[in-house]
């Protein structure tokens, strides 16, 4: 799955999944769900190597979502890779015993770390990536953090080693769309100046249009040629993108949908599917 169109096109059918699967399970965090998307499906259907059949395979790349609320969209996709089984997760989600809880699991094959609790992808992708390099591996790490999360002083030291370290195996993408659990990032802690922090830390630094496909597709291209510097994304997107009444809205950080909504989400997103055909 090559072109931006069948991206895209993934794109949209994965987004049905996580409004399905929060749906049915009556709970999720579906606002940075939407807005992470993009990402997400561009890094598993073009960029990554992984394979559900090896999933421990030591070559793999490894992905872990650090903003692990957003966690309905990394497991749709990995069912539809095929690392589980998709009914299972869409029957048990969040259900009492089940392994499927509401922020990644380990235990589930394809998982790299549990998250939740914010700030601490970053520092976990720094030492997965010293390790590639040390043992001489030629892996990639990827990481996908909230603005909301930056507020995190883990992160920074995370940063700062990072170029310490030269780890050009490494890129972060940071989910930037200024909304987080109870406001804007503006309010809550701002997050100014980001390119220049990064940057300062001695990142390569790229910012794009994180809801279009074309621009994640080609950022993620040129962190593959970065040489000596380890890679962020400023992905500059909408939370709840895709839905209208969701959209830059920070009430769908963490809210359900009615009867209503939910017809009204998914009829929103067949047609868009339907253009992309
Ligand atoms: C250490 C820590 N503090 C607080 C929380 C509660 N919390 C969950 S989601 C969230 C907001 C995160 O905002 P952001 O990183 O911007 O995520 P997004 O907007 O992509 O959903 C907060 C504060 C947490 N999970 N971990
Ligand atoms: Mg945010």
């Amino acid at each position: 799955m090559n072109t931006v169109k069948d991206l895209e096109r993934k794109a949209c059918e994965i987004r049905m999944d996580t409004i399905k699967l929060v749906y049915t399970a009556g709970c999720g965090h579906i606002g940075g769900d939407m807005s992470e998307t993009e990402a997400l499906v561009a890094l598993y259907y073009k960029y990554m190597n992984c394979n559900p059949d090896r999933a421990d395979d030591p070559d793999r790349d490894r992905f872990i979502l650090s903003k692990g609320h957003s966690v309905e969209t990394l497991y749709c996709i990995l069912a539809d890779k095929g690392y589980f089984d998709r009914e299972e997760l869409m029957s048990t989600y969040c259900r009492y015993e089940s392994r499927f809880i509401g922020h990644p699991n380990n235990k589930i094959p394809g998982v790299e770390m549990n998250s939740g609790s914010l700030g601490h992808g970053l520092p976990v992708a720094v030492g997965m990536a010293l390790a590639g390099k040390m043992d001489r591996k030629d892996y990639r790490v990827y990481t996908v953090m909230g603005d909301g999360e930056l507020a995190e002083g883990s992160v920074w030291e995370g940063a700062m080693a990072a170029g310490h370290y030269k780890l050009d195996n490494l890129c972060a993408i940071v989910d930037r769309n200024r909304l987080q659990i109870s406001g804007t990032t503006e309010e809550v802690m701002s997050q100014r100046n980001l390119e220049e922090r990064f940057m300062s830390f001695g990142w390569n630094v790229l910012s794009v249009q994180g809801n279009h496909m074309a621009s994640i597709d080609g950022a993620l291209a040129v962190a593959g040629e970065s040489v000596g510097r380890p890679t962020v994304i400023i992905a500059n997107t909408v939370k709840g993108w895709g839905v209208s009444f969701m959209e830059d809205n920070a009430s769908w950080h963490h809210k359900v949908f009615n009867g209503e909504q939910y017809e009204q989400a998914m009829a929103e997103l067949q047609d868009r599917r339907a253009k992309l055909l």
